[in-house]
């Protein structure tokens, strides 16, 4: 462990400061009770809630603070935790961080897009061709997977107008919409990576009471996150009703019955971790539900 993580009983986070990933982090680590004393301007924010701290940085800085102790978490997208892993192995650096906890939002994927035209028969194609990418670690790795040899251009961005440009035949590069590469008359063929966002770590377990806080940090996490999508629903229904409305909620957890008046008439409560849409909540109505209403669950401990 490094000399910078040595004497610290606080614990620290990386974020990226602005971009994709910087809102969704940090109303994460909000709804796991944390805060700051406000300094978005800054690298640096004090927890107040708890000793743990944010360093807003760049998303492709995150995993060298972990390797280097500088920091002891940091949510990135898996595609640049990975990169900079698979460059580290293929320089014969030996791996320092990892990934602790995918957190769902941040998707995308890391796909080959070749020009429209093309007809795409498979990765033999690719043999002598040059790819542009920003993520030539990822993308020689899957090469050599392939078994094929092909020129790898790595460029840091604008990725998608190398081809236009003359630079590469075809690209390697994140796409989530695919709106990007429509728009330069390129089609994703296939897929080397699946990313989202993910809290990661040392390969070294923390010590003493940054391990402690750790700790409470990813119970929270947890909650956190299983709350996301979570609603309470609530209705009332005859009791015949009830065979033709529970096949309808099959991600439920078991089902709170409640008498209302007479034998008959039962109100239900249910925990339900998937997404409630109307036609769900219509489709139930028919089934017999009546007076429905669903809640946002605040947190959840288990
Ligand atoms: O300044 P800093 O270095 O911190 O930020 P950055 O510019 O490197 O990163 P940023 O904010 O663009 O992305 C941060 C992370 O968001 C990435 O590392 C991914 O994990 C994730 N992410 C999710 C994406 C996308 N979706 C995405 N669509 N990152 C980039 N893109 C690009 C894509 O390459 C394409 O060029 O956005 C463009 C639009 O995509 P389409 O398919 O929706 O058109
Ligand atoms: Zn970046």
């Amino acid at each position: 462990m490094s000399a910078s993580t040595e004497s610290r009983d606080r614990l620290r986070i990386a974020i990226q400061k602005s971009g994709r990933l910087a809102d969704p982090a940090r109303a994460l680590l909000g709804a796991c009770g944390l805060s700051w004393r406000e300094s978005r301007d800054r690298l640096f924010c004090y927890g107040e809630a708890l000793p743990i701290d944010l360093l807003l940085v760049r998303d492709d800085d995150i995993p060298g603070l972990i390797a280097d102790g500088v920091c002891d978490l940091g949510i990135v997208g898996r595609n640049v935790l990975a990169e900079q892993d698979l460059d580290r192995r293929q320089n014969g650096v030996a791996p320092a961080f990892r990934e602790l906890v995918p957190l769902g939002f941040g998707g995308c994927r890391l796909a080959l897009a070749v020009p429209d035209d093309w007809e795409w028969r498979g990765a033999g194609q690719l043999a002598n061709r040059r790819i542009a990418t920003s993520y030539p670690a990822l993308l020689r790795n899957w090469l050599a997977e392939q078994g094929i040899d092909a020129d790898v251009v790595t460029l840091s961005g604008s990725v998608e107008i190398a081809p236009r440009l003359g630079q590469a035949d075809l690209i390697c590069d994140l796409v989530s919409s695919g709106a990007t590469l429509a728009a330069n008359q390129l089609k994703p063929v296939t897929t080397l990576l699946d990313s989202e966002a993910v809290l990661a770590g040392p390969v070294a377990e923390f010590e003493g009471e940054r391990a402690l806080l750790a700790e409470l940090l990813l119970r929270r996490l947890d909650g956190a996150l299983r709350t996301r999508h979570s609603r309470l629903l609530m209705f009332q229904a005859e009791r015949a009703a009830i065979p033709r409305l529970l096949p309808l909620l099959p991600d439920a957890e078991s089902p709170t019955v409640l008498q209302v008046d007479g034998a008959d008439r039962l109100a239900l409560q249910a925990l339900c971790h998937g997404r409630l849409t109307w036609q769900r909540l219509e489709d139930l109505k028919r089934a017999g539900a009546q007076g429905l209403m669903v809640l946002p669950v605040e947190s959840m401990l288990a």
